[in-house]
């Protein structure tokens, strides 16, 4: 006889939901993604993928469509007061800069054509650790796996009430996508390609930081960083004098993002006791919300959204509670360096002496979790 099709309910249609609904679907789960927002889309300015989620990406038929439009800049460049620090060209380090509408087509597309249902305009309110989801059109669902991966204020996760603690630090950013403008760049800085991701630091006499990174032919992706407690530095919109000020070779593309409506964000880390209870894993935000220094919130979200499936997947039926509790012990440390790390670097600025792509800063953008052997104990 045939076995029945199991079934999964993910809330949540973000990078990490719509990742493990293409992996599950290709598993042969039934699936449905349950997304608050009344369209699928997503606002957002850019974003950086490593190998690890580029694996995954590969693993669920994404990466053509992803190819077509983003691209691997030249070098890392990292400038203190506008001094060169560093130009790391992140040999051996596959790693990919785009923008984040496209990578969310790009994972919507992927979702649907492995057979995932998306619904817009769905709200979950709870879930239970025996299987049920509930709604907030009163509806409620039955699953064999459900999943949150709704974001840092995840509802399934706190409607499970699962221990949590938030640290923030002093910094944080807005974000901008702007036309790339390498011609008016060109003029202001003839010798520079302005094809560089480019992280202008400057810390003395005041903290306030650009991250340059192109995401496509033409389309730049530039972060704002400044210390929550200055209110000219983190005001939305940006104080166009302020910034171009301290960075007049970027006033082509200053100017842009000062006509754009923008939101500040301040770094803050999430910590839960567990990721699972019973038949409900969480993913992404709601489970590990990180700081963006190693740009590896979304990695690490599409990372876990594979290895998860792969998890539920693999176990038995009624073993799945035991199997979820295996895939967290497994997988969880990993990003628990990695959330450390990126705290580290938002809370010492460090990154600002340039230099930083070696060691264990790179260690998930060098991670493999598609690889079926990653966890066996190699003898030294
Ligand atoms: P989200 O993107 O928050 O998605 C959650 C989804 O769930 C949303 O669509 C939301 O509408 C929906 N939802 C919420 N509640 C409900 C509900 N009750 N019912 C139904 N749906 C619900 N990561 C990188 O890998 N590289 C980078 O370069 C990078 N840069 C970053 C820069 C900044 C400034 C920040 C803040 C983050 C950055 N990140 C980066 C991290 C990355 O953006 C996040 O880790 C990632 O988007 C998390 O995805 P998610 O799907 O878990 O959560
Ligand atoms: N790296 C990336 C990024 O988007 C940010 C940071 C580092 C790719 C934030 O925008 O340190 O804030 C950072």
């Amino acid at each position: 006889m045939a076995e029945r099709r199991r079934h999964a309910e993910i809330s949540g249609g973000g990078f990490a939901g719509l990742t493990a609904a293409a992996a599950l679907a290709r598993m042969g789960w039934s699936v449905r993604v349950h997304e608050r927002a009344p369209e699928l889309r997503t606002e957002g300015a850019g974003i950086v993928l490593w190998n690890n989620s580029l694996q995954v990406l590969d693993k669920i038929g994404a990466i053509h469509d992803l190819m077509t439009d983003s691209m691997t800049p030249p070098a890392y460049e990292t400038r203190m007061n506008n001094v060169i620090q560093s130009q790391e060209t992140l040999d051996g380090i596959r790693w990919r800069t785009m923008t984040r509408p496209h990578l969310y087509e790009t994972l919507l597309l992927a979702a649907r054509e492995s057979g995932a249902e998306v619904v817009a305009g769905s709200e979950v309110v709870s879930a239970t650790a025996d299987g049920r989801i509930s709604f907030a059109n009163g509806e409620t669902a039955e699953a064999d796996l459900i999943v949150g991966a709704d974001g840092v204020g995840s509802a399934v996760r706190d409607s499970l009430g699962v221990p949590l603690k938030r640290e923030r630090s002093r910094d944080g950013i807005t974000r901008f996508l702007v036309p790339r403008r390498k011609a008016e760049l060109q003029v202001l800085e003839p010798d520079t390609e302005w094809d560089n991701v480019i992280d202008f630091w400057n810390l003395d006499p005041r903290v306030l930081r650009v991250l340059y990174t192109p995401a496509n032919d033409k389309e730049l992706y530039i972060a704002l960083m400044s210390p929550a407690a200055d209110a000219d530095g983190s005001r939305v919109p940006i104080d166009l004098d302020l910034w171009t000020s301290v960075f007049p070779q970027l006033a082509p593309v200053l100017e842009v993002a000062a006509e754009t409506p923008g939101k500040y964000y301040g770094y803050q880390t999430t910590r839960l006791d567990y990721w699972t209870d019973g038949k409900v894993a969480l993913i992404g935000d709601a489970a590990h919300a990180m700081c963006p220094a190693l740009a590896q919130g979304a990695g690490c979200s599409m990372q876990n959204a594979w290895t998860l499936a792969v998890a539920a997947t693999a176990a038995a039926d009624g073993d799945l509670p035991d199997a979820l509790k295996q895939w967290e012990r497994l997988e969880r440390p990993i990003t628990d360096r990695t959330q450390d790390k990126s705290q580290w670097y938002a809370d010492t600025r460090e990154m600002a002496k340039g230099g930083q792509f070696t060691g264990d800063s790179v260690e998930a953008a060098l991670y493999n979790p598609t690889d079926p052997n990653r966890h066996e104990v190699h003898a030294s």
